[in-house]
């Protein structure tokens, strides 16, 4: 599969293309996620619903989406039809198992986008009390199993980084299906403001990104690559071209760019220049040469900001 380059947006930080289309040419980038969807619709947790610190971001959104009926009348089609280069992903999350196979089964048919992301990772689901299917093995199986037989689209299924055994989880999620990894979601986290102790978001607790993730980013991409020979798709932290280089070299062969959006819309585009500067800087020619770890075949790259292919 032929990227234009290495560089997507991750899902939950541009909507469905559209919300970034005054601000961005998506189709300067390798690709992009879009936000969860769930089967029903869903208003999202209490504000604030994101808030900075020192080391990133905490967010508890609470999977605010339109819901599968929207997704297929409203946001797909305009992906159809404003989107040419860049690779779509949709995101799905269910609060059951049962629910990822209805989202696969009713998404399958429509236009506008190449595969799924499969969110067994979502630190915010309420409903589940913040347990997320990633670390439950066995979940994971019955989940992806579930969508392979009702897709034969490219599944990529995100784990989570606060996984004990992300090479095991891995494993059990390539054999049940999965045709490549996302690593990682966001770590559970909570920040307290100090003079009253009340949470900082309106929901409690949320996941963190931002540059301290980008450690636990790291391992997460090199345990699970060290385990399985799909391609694994990198995110956590990553802001310029050296820190999407560090994915590269622990095995990503592509890289999502998340949290640094919301502090500059075009970092993500910036990023595909950035790492063309990179790449002529220190004598590298391509992508390629970057990858850790391949699976089955080798990125074939002009340039270490063009062509990838996971
Ligand atoms: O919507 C969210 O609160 C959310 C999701 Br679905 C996810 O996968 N990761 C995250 O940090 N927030």
């Amino acid at each position: 599969m032929d990227f234009q380059n290495p560089v997507l947006l991750a899902a939950g930080t541009c909507g469905f293309g559209m919300e970034l289309e005054e601000v961005l040419d998506l189709d300067a980038l390798g690709g992009f996620v879009t936000k969860s969807v769930t089967v029903e619709p869903r208003e999202g947790n209490p504000a604030p619903r994101v808030v900075e610190f020192s080391g990133g971001m905490l967010n508890s959104v609470g999977l605010a989406n339109p819901g599968l009926d929207r997704t297929l009348r409203d946001k797909l089609p305009w992906i159809a039809r404003n989107v040419r280069r860049a690779r779509v992903f949709v995101s799905v999350a269910g609060h059951t198992v049962q629910e990822f196979h209805r989202l696969v089964e009713g998404l399958d048919g429509a236009d506008g986008f190449l595969g799924f992301e499969v969110n067994l990772s979502c630190p915010n689901d309420a409903r589940r009390d913040g347990a997320p299917f990633a670390l439950d093995p066995h979940a994971v199986e019955e989940i992806l199993a579930g969508c392979r037989i009702r897709t034969q689209r490219p599944l990529l299924a995100k784990l989570a980084p606060n996984d004990p055994d992300v090479a095991h989880t891995a494993r059990r999620a390539v054999e049940a299906g999965a045709d490549a990894l996302t690593l990682t979601n966001t770590l559970p986290g909570l920040l307290l403001d100090a003079a009253t102790g009340s949470p900082a978001l309106g929901a409690g607790g949320g996941g963190m990104s931002g540059p301290a993730l980008r450690p636990a980013g790291l391992r997460a991409v090199q345990r699970a690559g060290s385990a399985v020979d799909v391609p694994i798709l990198g995110a956590g932290g990553i802001l310029g071209p050296a820190d999407a280089v560090a994915y590269a070299r622990a095995g990503a062969c592509l890289v999502q760019v998340g949290t640094a959006t919301f502090a500059a819309p075009r970092a993500a585009t910036r990023l595909v220049t950035g790492l063309e500067r990179w790449g002529r800087r220190h004598g590298v020619d391509s992508w390629d040469e970057l990858v850790g770890r391949v699976a089955g075949k080798p990125a074939r790259a002009p340039a270490p900001g063009a062509g990838a292919t996971a």
